[in-house]
């Protein structure tokens, strides 16, 4: 990497950041010398506790045992709200802006911390207690906010689904979760077109017995069906509850939330976080790396539905009292310059947004950015996905006009929060890396062996030491969070990410190693894919693997084998796509479908994934070796009728 791609710390930043480089590298190597020691001062500088710890750390990484802060009690929305009404009360919390650019509304701390204490009383009312789990079915509005929170006020343990997954997909999420409760809305709105949100929870709600309230919020006002003694307004239960409402004392370990994401088999996993450690890094990374100062508006463009909305559109900032911008809709509606119309109208200081958000808008051209002033912008993120350099260098020279930091920040689901990171008065940045860890990160690159390569190296990422926001099982199946995580290089937590290591000691995710594609910063496992496509009555067998797309990061490529007799046809195309979205949602519909007289196989029977994925991105001079293949005729086949040359 030569010298001209190195982005040198700006001055005006670091003259009052948070972190600077003398700070990062004293605190970093406290963190990992005195890790017990470093955390416990973090956690009393960032949470406010009932009852203090007796233990900091305890696990256990072959067993994936993993404890933080044992014996300190704490509530998640007390930290996020009440403690902020002394000072910050009449402060905005939220500022949320409409699909509809004329729909907007501001939240101060004292109204979402009215709104949270009547829900939660709400909820209450209606059963839900302490370590219940309520599913929530919401699009981006204040109430999703308000839903999160009151469950963590009372110890009830959410699991937010994002509301653009199908019916299908909610259903097994609700039943997998065993929730007995949903919150929902009546619809929701995107892009200018109407979401069907209780419809589709009403299908979902057929197939899940146990399921027995459920809450509508309304957002549109048009009709919806109506189950009574099951379905219950949102507003006519906060008319009738009483306001006040003493947060429930959680042991640190209690659980916070679950939240599903995708890994190489079928099933979806319910990653579950805690309520101590995972609060503890949510706000300390919002503080330190997007360099939070008071007063500013921040702005996070993710959807409540994954992690990066948990974490940084909700608890990280609001338990460091910041005003989080939270946006219904989509950035290229009514036009690609929406997120800067946003940006402007609210000045916003910091933005937050993924790599395939991007993209899209950099091919929409510069006018849509330059037609607006965004003088306000301070700082930028990027998070979901390898952020490609020439996407880097737009987002830094015409969005920031070279004045803003991008920090391309690396985690998963499983990690809760950010772990490897620039830090905007600290560190140089170099288009394409995520850099450095954060505090109290250990990250170590492997080779397939498991050994731990030093200096420059490529190989899967690991990290060697726990950290606070480290999820710690997955919800019903802990045998699965071990085979997953723990099992294929010992003492270490596998990431499932590969990385290279520079002669900076820069590190850069070069992605998944797994069956895992990431389409527009979103996870999906190939394999459910093809679950959703092997249900089809006319497929025998589909392969589905990841090819390089200009916008998205990767498409979806499936090849589909008929069953006898089916003729092929671009409508059966159609039908398969239509097939996979109703069976999980548009972000999984296939990009390209091939039909193959039959898959690339080992004689053991193994579909050859990589030969598929070099046909997929037309890399037909890197087949590889073909000789294990049962029958290479097949493959001539699908070169033949590849659709990607
Ligand atoms: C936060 C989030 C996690 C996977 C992860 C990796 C990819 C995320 C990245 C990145 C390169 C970055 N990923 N951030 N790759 N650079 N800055 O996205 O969580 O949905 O669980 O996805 O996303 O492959 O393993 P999640």
């Amino acid at each position: 990497m030569s010298e001209q791609y190195i982005y040198p710390v700006k001055p005006e930043i670091a003259r009052h950041a948070h972190i600077t480089e003398a700070l990062y590298q004293a605190d970093y190597q406290r963190s990992i010398n005195d890790p017990e020691g470093f955390w416990a001062e973090q956690a009393q500088r960032f949470l406010h506790w009932r009852a203090p710890w007796h233990t900091v750390l305890d696990y256990d990484y072959p067993s994936a045992y993993i404890k933080w802060f044992q014996g300190g009690r704490l509530n998640v929305s007390e930290n996020c709200l009440d403690r902020h009404l002394a000072d910050k009360g009449d402060q905005l919390a939220i500022i949320w802006e409409g699909d509809d650019p004329n729909q907007q509304r501001r939240v101060t701390y004292k109204q979402l911390h009215a709104e949270v204490c009547r829900f939660a009383n709400a909820l209450k009312a209606q059963g839900v207690g302490k370590g219940d789990h309520v599913c929530i079915y919401l699009p981006m509005i204040p109430e999703a906010a308000v839903a999160m929170l009151a469950c963590t006020r009372i110890g009830a343990v959410h699991s937010v689904v994002f509301a653009g997954f199908s019916a299908e997909a909610l259903k097994d999420r609700i039943l997998d979760a065993n929730c007995h409760y949903l919150i929902c809305s009546d619809e929701g709105f995107r892009g200018g077109k109407t979401i069907p949100i209780k419809a589709t929870v009403d299908k979902a709600a057929e197939q899940c017995p146990g399921l027995s309230k459920i809450i509508v919020v309304q957002r549109s006002g048009n009709p919806v069906n109506w189950q009574p003694g099951r379905d219950m307004w949102y507003h006519e239960l906060l008319a009738i509850a009483d306001t006040e409402s003493e947060p429930e004392a959680m042991d640190a370990e209690d659980p916070l939330f679950i939240l599903y994401t995708s890994g190489s088999t079928g099933k979806p996993k319910g990653v579950q976080h805690t309520t101590g450690g995972y609060l503890l890094y949510a706000a300390m990374t919002h503080k330190y790396i997007f360099d939070y100062q008071p007063g500013e508006i921040y702005w996070c463009t993710a959807d409540v539905g994954w992690i990066t909305g948990h974490s940084y559109v909700l608890y990280g900032p609001l338990c460091n009292g910041a005003t989080t911008l939270m946006f219904e809709g989509v950035p290229t509606y009514p036009a690609a310059d929406r997120c800067w119309q946003i940006v402007d109208k609210y000045q916003v200081n910091i933005f937050y947004t993924a790599p395939t958000a991007i993209r899209a808008l950099m091919a929409q051209g510069d006018d849509f950015v330059a037609s607006s002033d965004r003088s306000s912008l301070r700082i930028l993120g990027s998070v979901g996905e390898p952020i490609n350099s020439e996407a880097w260098e737009w987002y830094y020279h015409v969005v920031g006009q070279t004045r803003c930091p991008i920090v391309d920040t690396w985690w998963q689901t499983e990690t809760g929060g950010i772990l490897i990171t620039p830090l905007p008065g600290a560190t140089e940045l170099k288009p394409g890396s995520a850099t450095r860890p954060f505090f109290g990160a250990k990250p170590e690159i492997l080779d397939a062996q498991g050994q731990v390569l030093t200096g420059v190296a490529e190989g899967v990422l690991t990290l060697s030491f726990p950290w606070p926001g480290q999820a710690r099982t997955v919800y019903g199946d802990h045998q699965r969070f071990i085979d997953t995580y723990f099992k294929a290089y010992p003492g270490y937590y596998f990431t499932g990410d590969g990385a290279r290591r520079d002669e900076d000691g820069y590190f850069w995710i070069t992605g998944r190693v797994d069956d895992v594609i990431n389409v527009s910063g979103h996870r999906l496992g190939t394999a459910e894919i093809e679950s959703a496509l092997d249900l089809h009555e006319h497929v025998a067998e589909s392969a589905v693997v990841g090819y390089p797309h200009d916008i998205k990061g990767q498409g979806i490529y499936a090849y589909v084998t008929l069953i006898v007799g089916t003729v092929p046809s671009e409508e059966l195309k159609r039908e398969l796509i239509a097939h996979v979205r109703a069976e999980i949602g548009a972000i999984a519909a296939p990009d390209r479908i091939q039909f193959a007289q039959a898959l690339p196989k080992t004689r053991s029977g193994k579909i050859m994934r990589r030969i598929l994925r070099k046909v997929a991105a037309n890399e037909l001079d890197t087949l590889g070796d073909t000789t294990t293949l049962a029958d290479p005729a097949v493959v001539d086949d699908i070169i033949a009728n590849r659709l990607n040359r």
